[in-house]
């Protein structure tokens, strides 16, 4: 190792796992640019980095094609009893699984290096931030990390001075024997992933996946899985949402944290340029947002992560502007399409589609080719300082305090453009009933259509029904200095297919209305679902819609509203005894309102 580590607890457990895994090296990492060099110049030497010529310090990965997202098949929540994970995860319990996984563990690291990373979710030394410490024999890790979290020997003096770490085990499960030539995406067969986590002892092991949420183990495994059950415990909120803080013409500032499923636009939404005259959107956070009630009564949020890991197809200079700005050069991408020149490409990025690229498998692809040049779920991890609309606040340790809360989802139909909630335990309904289609950021079937209560379904690290109690909890603790919540569906289809919404910069009409309603500027009408705009609270101008899109886009149909109640009821009814009382009261009021 190139620096002794003096913390006890994390000495031993290297210890461990080195015996266990059987390394050749050890490699301590520090965090600096070097660092991020020397690792990014092993990937170049064995042919996994491609250099892209057109963005300064920007490197193409390709993934094997069965490790291209999230395994949610694979992801456990091992709590002593089966019941503390609740319907929504899977489990095995603790004994069993470890037992499992390290026969996996052992020797796996033969032939590589074994990577301590030392790393802070939140600014380091702020009292709203949580330590972890990933080992990982993959470099490709390390320069993730490096963008995602910070990455500091820093962080090994606030050990030393007594702060406690969440260890997070990975490894990519794909050992070297002697002379054995490595491939270009080492990791394991399916069968062999897995993704656990032991929420009572703060520990998270994961093995044979090196893509994004399976192998970064600060994002989904520690900020959310594992940091919503210390939420739980400790009074305070991990939540699967980006924030951002709006400004009004007459600069009155307001803070949005809102809640979509992987792959529904919260990266768009989190840097989108308002439409409307006058109105400014600057950056917190695009996924994870960690909230604690502050001295003022009120809910503040911090963004734990120092990167985004944003979805690459359909991000472009009309759809996201700011995230083209800030992926000039830094860059990691993976599974995006090569072009001639030297630069990325994916499905959308532009209207011209070059003549030949490389695609994310490495194969020649003209547009004659069958399938997509980049895979759907290809990313980039990019650095959040590089953004131009990050927020002078956004790492503010005090966090931001939040005036509005959004859920959603992807909708073809049924749910209309917006609506907001009657009162705080309406709101935690509307979240624990959010539905949405599903997309490629998790390895399964795509476009079908899944509750996902408050976009935590796979990231809630213990029983959904007591997730729902700690909201409602939440709620009764803030009173009246509570956020208000709003339900909202972009992605509304006609009859033919078409979205009946614009979106992306248009969205802010629709968050304008949100502040005004936050403002009491304008009143709305009660609807069966909850509080509709009047047709003339949506500012539309400089928009073409015609008044029939916005009639269809608005709409409730009682028929199709009365149509989800028994799926709501059967969602519910897979909690059993942990289902809170209150939300049966508003199941029950929404059918009566329904008639
Ligand atoms: O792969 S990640 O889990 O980090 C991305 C996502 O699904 O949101
Ligand atoms: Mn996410």
């Amino acid at each position: 190792m190139n620096s002794a580590v003096k913390n006890e607890k994390l000495n031993n457990w290297i210890k461990e796992v080195a015996e266990m895994c059987q390394p050749d090296d050890i490699y301590l990492c520090s965090g600096t640019k070097e660092e991020y060099d020397l690792m990014m110049a092993k990937l170049l030497a064995s042919g996994s980095a491609i250099p892209l010529k057109k963005r300064p310090n920007s490197f193409l990965f390709r993934s094997d094609p069965s490790d291209v997202a999230r395994v949610e098949d694979r992801t456990y929540i091992s709590t002593s009893s089966k019941d503390e994970a609740g319907p929504t995860n899977n489990w095995v319990a603790p004994a069993e699984l470890k037992n499992t996984m390290k026969g996996l563990y052992k020797g796996c690291m033969k032939g590589r290096t074994m990577y301590v990373i030392p790393f802070s979710m939140g600014p380091i030394g702020s009292p709203i931030s949580k330590i972890g410490v990933e080992i990982s024999d993959s470099p490709y890790v390390v320069c993730n990390m490096h963008t995602m979290t910070r990455v500091s020997s820093k962080v090994l003096e606030l050990l030393d001075a007594g702060e406690d770490f969440i260890p997070c085990l990975h490894s990519i499960g794909a050992p070297l024997a002697k002379g054995q030539k490595d491939v270009q995406w080492p990791c394991a067969p399916i069968e062999n992933k897995y993704i656990s986590h032991f929420p009572e002892e703060n520990l998270i092991w994961s093995y044979g996946s090196g893509y994004g949420g399976n192998a970064l183990l600060g994002k989904k495994c520690l900020a959310l899985r594992i940091a919503s059950a210390m939420a739980k415990r400790e009074g305070w909120l991990a939540e699967h949402m980006l924030i951002l803080r709006l400004t009004n013409p007459e600069g009155k500032q307001y803070h949005i944290a809102a809640a979509f499923p992987s792959a529904c636009g919260k990266t768009n939404l989190a840097m989108m340029q308002p439409s409307i005259k006058g109105w400014k959107c600057e950056c917190i956070g695009d996924d994870i947002a960690w909230m604690k009630i502050g001295t003022d009564g009120r809910l503040h949020a911090i963004n734990p992560e120092s990167g985004f890991f944003g979805v690459a197809p359909g991000t472009s200079y009309d759809t996201n502007p700011m995230a083209m700005d800030t992926i000039k050069e830094n860059i990691i991408f993976t599974n995006c399409a090569l072009t001639d020149d030297g630069d990325v490409w994916w499905e959308g990025i532009n209207d011209a589609v070059p003549s030949h690229l490389i695609d994310w498998k490495g194969h020649d692809w003209t547009p004659d080719s069958q399938g997509d040049a980049a895979h759907p779920n290809a990313r980039f991890t990019a650095p959040a300082a590089q953004c131009p609309v990050i927020c002078k606040d956004w790492e503010n340790p005090k966090g931001v305090p939040i005036d509005i809360f959004i859920f959603g989802g992807r909708r073809s139909s049924v749910v209309p453009l917006v609506y907001e909630a009657y009162s705080w335990d309406h709101g935690v309904f509307l979240g624990a009933t959010a539905a949405s289609e599903t997309t490629f950021a998790n390895i399964g079937a795509v476009g079908h259509l899944r509750r996902d209560p408050f976009a935590m379904k796979p990231f809630c690290g213990y029983n959904m029904g007591d997730y729902f109690q700690h909201w409602f909890n939440m709620g009764e603790k803030l009173g009246s200095k509570a956020p208000r919540i709003f339900y909202v569906n972009w992605f509304r289809k006609n009859q033919d297919g078409k979205y009946l919404w614009p979106g992306f910069s248009d969205n802010s009409r629709v968050l304008k209305w949100m502040c005004e309603r936050v403002d009491n500027k304008v009143n709305a009408e009660k609807s069966p679902i909850g509080l509709l705009p009047k047709e003339a609270d949506i500012d539309l101008a400089g928009l073409n819609i015609s008044s029939e899109n916005m009639k269809e886009l608005m709409e409730v149909s009682l028929k199709e509203w009365k149509a989800e109640i028994p799926d709501i009821e059967n969602h519910f009814a897979t909690f059993g005894k942990r289902l809170p009382e209150s939300l049966k009261k508003q199941l029950k009021e929404l059918a009566a309102r329904l008639g």
